[in-house]
């Protein structure tokens, strides 16, 4: 009750004016407690197998002791059918092996717990999985609790979520439902939401800078010693940098130095936003909406630790986010159009194009093409960096605006297999090229690990073609031209690669 005391819902008579809450965590953990009791009584000898329901996963994760777990994925073999879905996806599409089914349930291999394997959290086996066997970390009770403390709230969601959140809530797949999620996002509690798609083009600026210093020494390098410098590759996936970690640390120098847009996006919002609101940062509670279940991890990583502070306290997947949706009965279809909050809710086609595979190149090449041939590259849209193929590549021509022509040699690959084969093409020198884009899922986050679970085969065609459509529709299409990309610079950051900048825009990776 509104006092604070727990009451009994079949058993307490009410009366006019008063008031109940039945979703804070107290409540939830009792609920909790007082079903684990039940169900000792009534556990037969041999353990049923079943379906768990919504509300026995949330507060299995509440009292979670029994389940294995490394911060990201979390299995709870009980419940396991044997299906063998989520094994096969992780050796199968993946190509990890993590997982075996052992006809007592999923467990990792070799009698090993999770966070001693070599899992990069990709989540791609939860998305497979029909029981809940396998599945997410939860993060929502970090925000009911956040929401009961009256903490200030501010969400920011990935590029990927707007096209896919409607496939949980009612809206046909392949449509873009950005301003219908910024609207549930208020009407769940949120004061402000924010766009990571801002960030994405702040990430631009910082890669792209770093790409054309890069390419400077390259280019005036020998053919031996270039050859020797490798690609440089981006970091905003984080199962990807967990796959460089564990697999590839000689090439850990080779990883951007940017941080992912959705940590820029916490840094920024407890730096610059927090004094543009007046709001202290300890007061805030930052949460992202992801397609990904990594970025459950990345958020703990303690090479993000700003200024002593964690800068994203939570991670919803996508999933997460309709489930909420859903429990609050929002209607969500019938929810009217809301707008991302100023002065880091503006963003241009060229970061909206992140969540899928190819985007980030696309969008990179649009501002570093333009910044060293002093003209814009011909065509907006880049075709060799379209579609769904796990392996694209290309050679793009630059004509120097001080200088001679020169080629850029870029390399996409989606779905970590993808990678892992690109990454021993490269080692071997079987493929030589400037600059490559990683995403860890199929498809990049569109397909990410937290997206909807769907039986629709078209289903990452239709959630790209949004995607497309997303780009095509901004008033602006290149990251620089983004005017509250050139606000921050302007009132924070000064320039691109600056020492602010690299303070809270970039990162080191763990060897
Ligand atoms: Fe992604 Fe990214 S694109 S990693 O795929 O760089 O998750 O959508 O948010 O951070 O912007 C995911 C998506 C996302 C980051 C951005
Ligand atoms: Fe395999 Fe990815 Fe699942 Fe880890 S998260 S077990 S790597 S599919």
């Amino acid at each position: 009750m509104e006092d604070g005391s727990l009451v009994m819902a079949c058993s307490s008579k009410v009366s006019d004016g008063q008031s109940f809450r039945t979703d804070t965590a107290r409540v939830k953990a009792k609920a909790a407690s007082v079903f684990r009791e039940l169900k000792a009584k009534t556990m037969p000898i041999q353990p049923v197998r079943r379906f768990k329901t919504e509300f026995e996963q949330t507060f299995d994760q509440v009292t979670a002791c029994d389940v294995d777990t490394n911060g990201m994925i979390l299995i709870d073999p009980a419940v396991c059918v044997d299906c063998g879905r989520c094994e096969a996806a992780c050796s199968k599409i993946q190509e990890m092996g993590i997982l075996e089914t052992t006809g007592t349930g999923v467990r990792p291999h070799g009698g090993l717990r999770l966070d001693e394997t070599m899992c990069i959290g990709c989540g791609q086996c939860t998305s497979f999985c029909p029981t809940g066997s396998i599945q997410e970390v939860s993060h929502i009770e970090r925000l009911y609790a956040a929401i009961a403390e009256g903490k200030t709230i501010v969400a920011q969601t990935a590029p990927a979520v707007r096209v896919s959140i409607g496939e949980e809530c009612g809206v046909p797949a392949g449509e873009v439902s950005t301003g219908k999620m910024v609207a549930a996002l208020k009407a769940l509690g949120c004061n402000y939401v924010v766009d990571t798609d801002f960030t994405a083009d702040l990430t631009i600026m910082e890669e792209g800078t770093e790409l054309i210093s890069r390419m400077q020494k390259k280019w005036a390098a020998t053919p031996e010693q270039a050859d020797k410098m490798g690609p440089m590759f981006t970091s905003c996936c984080p199962s990807w940098v967990n796959n460089v970690e564990t697999r590839f640390p000689d090439y850990l120098d080779n990883l951007s130095t940017a941080r992912s847009p959705m940590m820029m996006m916490g840094s920024v919002v407890k730096t610059y936003f927090a004094r543009k609101m007046d709001i202290k940062p300890e007061d805030i509670f930052h949460f992202a909406v992801m397609p990904c279940t990594a970025k459950k991890g990345e958020i703990d990583r303690m090479q993000m630790v700003t200024g002593g502070m964690k800068v994203v306290d939570a991670v919803l997947t996508t999933r997460e986010l309709g489930k909420l949706i859903r429990k609050h009965h929002i209607d969500f279809p019938a929810l009217p159009n809301a707008e991302f909050d100023s002065p880091i809710g503006n963003s241009s086609g060229a970061g909206r194009l992140f969540g899928t595979t190819g985007g980030v190149m696309e969008a990179a090449l649009r501002t570093a093409y333009e910044i060293l041939a002093g003209k814009p590259l011909g065509t907006l849209s880049y075709t060799p960096a379209r579609g769904l193929s796990g392996i694209k590549e290309a050679s793009v021509e630059i004509p120097l605006k001080d200088g001679p022509t020169k080629t850029l040699r870029i390399g996409i690959a989606s779905g970590i297999s993808n990678a892992n084969n690109m990454m021993h093409d490269i080692r071997a020198g079987r493929r030589r090229y400037d600059f490559v884009e990683v995403m860890a899922c199929p498809g990049g986050c569109l397909g990410g690990g937290g997206q909807p679970k769907s039986l629709d085969p078209r289903i990452l065609e239709k959630r790209q073609s949004a995607i497309y459509t997303d780009d095509e529709r901004a008033t602006q299409r290149k990251a620089h031209e983004n005017p509250e990309i050139q606000q921050i610079y302007k009132e924070f950051f000064g320039e691109p690669n600056s020492h602010k900048a690299h303070e809270l825009l970039h990162t080191a990776y763990a060897d």
